[in-house]
């Protein structure tokens, strides 16, 4: 199936959805929703009676895509079944600073199985990391990084941004002397703008990943029907898997992802408040060099973003030595903070979940956002709040 147009389309029945209100659902909504009931759909073991719904592991961290993202958001605090509060939405992923996995759990801790086959173990967040292996102990060298699922309204829009938008910012070697570099992933020759380390270029690209990693279902760009089982968990491999022909010989199918896409392109970012004296006391604190508020799309349109789509070192910190290829493990792609204000609730900040405030994660800016934090620190206190206040209205 062709992909670009029919983006194209279901932004314009979207926007037309909100300028009258009642628009009918046809067309592209139906496939919005129909990507909606995909991405909330609870996936069972193969085999199953209904082919369109199985193949979910071997080894997975959770049954659907809501499970991390409910709504379409982030990850979020919770209260578990013993009474702790957790993060629900967080994963712990293997690596060595250039990024190569562990060689028995792979590339992610996959917290849950099918039946027969027990889980790599079990992780909690909340109030510090703490994992249990069921299985031996990690390879030496390899380190484990906690990441939050981020909000996903507004994020199919960075699609529309150009690759030269992007580029135009970068600044490797800091030429022009502020402090901020800015690189960007190149992934199989185009920027990478999805994912904490910019690991994936393209929405398609980032949701196969998601259903192989996180669901264990493969699809034809992710062609791994085991999932992040690895070839020394033999007993992982040894499971049945769902893929059938009609689905393009795969458990997902490639319209599947479409239809996902579609889904996520009708989360809108939330409609912006016009305040020019917060968005200048922002853009003054040094913020928005890289939460820059919008970036030019393909048609020279404006696009909501609060992100640069560059990777920048965090400093210390923020380093918790797991890199990926081409991308050092004290580097992250700056979030974007559209949604603050629908997820004040139970929300973390950055990438590990380590600060409970703006103003916490704002205290563990350092590296190239070094500066921009002594800023902050050093602004009155009226304006420290009204900076606040602006960021949690986003
Ligand atoms: C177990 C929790 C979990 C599940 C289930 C999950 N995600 Fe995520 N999602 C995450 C985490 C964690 C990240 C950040 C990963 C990273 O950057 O390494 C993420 C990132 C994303 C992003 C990139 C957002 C951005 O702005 O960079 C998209 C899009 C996404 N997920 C879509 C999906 C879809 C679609 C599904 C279902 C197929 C799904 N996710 C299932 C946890 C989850
Ligand atoms: C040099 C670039 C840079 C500057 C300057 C900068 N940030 Fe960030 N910001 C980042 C990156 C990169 C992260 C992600 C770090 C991580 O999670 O480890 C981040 C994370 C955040 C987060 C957490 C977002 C989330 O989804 O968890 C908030 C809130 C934030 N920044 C606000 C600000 C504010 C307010 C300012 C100005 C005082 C600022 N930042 C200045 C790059 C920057
Ligand atoms: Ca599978
Ligand atoms: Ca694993």
């Amino acid at each position: 199936m062709k992909r670009g147009s029919k983006r194209g389309a279901s932004f314009v029945s979207i926007v037309l959805l909100t300028i009258t209100g009642s628009a009918s659902v046809q067309g592209d909504g139906l496939d919005a929703m129909a990507g909606k009931a995909l991405f909330d759909r609870l996936w069972v073991p193969a085999p199953a009676s209904t082919d369109a719904s199985d193949g979910l592991g071997p080894l997975f961290n959770a049954r659907s895509c809501a499970t991390c993202h409910a709504g379409g958001g982030g990850a979020r605090t919770i209260v578990t079944a013993d009474g702790r509060v957790d993060v629900l939405g967080a994963i712990l992923r293997f690596g060595t600073s250039t990024g190569a996995h562990d060689p028995y759990y792979g590339a992610q801790l996959s917290t849950q199985a099918v039946p027969g086959l027990s889980s790599e173990g079990s992780a909690q967040f909340l109030p510090g990391m703490h994992m249990t292996l069921d299985g031996p102990p990690l390879d030496p060298g390899i380190k484990t990084s906690i990441r939050l699922a981020p909000s996903l309204r507004g994020r199919a829009a960075f699609e529309e941004i150009t690759d030269a938008e992007i580029l135009k910012r970068a600044d490797p070697s800091d030429a022009d002397g502020d402090g901020i570099s800015g690189r960007v992933n190149i992934v199989a020759g185009r920027v990478g703008r999805y994912g904490w380390k910019a690991q994936n270029p393209t929405l398609d690209d980032q949701i196969a990943h998601a259903f192989a990693l996180d669901l264990g279902l493969s699809s034809p760009r992710q062609p791994h029907p085991h999932g992040d089982c690895t070839a020394a968990q033999t007993a992982c491999l040894a499971a049945a898997t769902g893929e059938s022909a009609a689905l393009d010989s795969r458990e997902v199918s490639n319209q599947m992802i479409d239809l996902v896409a579609t889904y996520l392109a009708s989360l809108a970012a939330p409609a912006r408040l016009d305040d020019g004296p917060r968005e200048r006391l922002f853009a003054d604190t040094g913020c928005a060099s890289c939460h820059t508020p919008t970036l030019s799309g393909k048609s020279g349109e404006q696009v909501d973003a609060f992100t640069d789509l560059l990777l920048h070192d965090m400093g210390q910190q923020l380093d918790d030595g797991v890199g990926e290829p081409g991308v050092a493990s004290s580097e992250w792609l700056t979030p974007s903070l559209l949604d603050g204000r629908a997820l004040s609730d139970g929300r973390r900040y950055l990438h590990d979940g380590s600060a409970a405030t703006i103003a916490d994660a704002i205290g563990k800016h350092g590296g190239e956002a070094q500066a921009s934090r002594d800023a902050f620190l050093k602004l009155a206190p009226n304006d420290r709040t009204r900076l606040l206040e602006y960021v949690k209205g986003l």
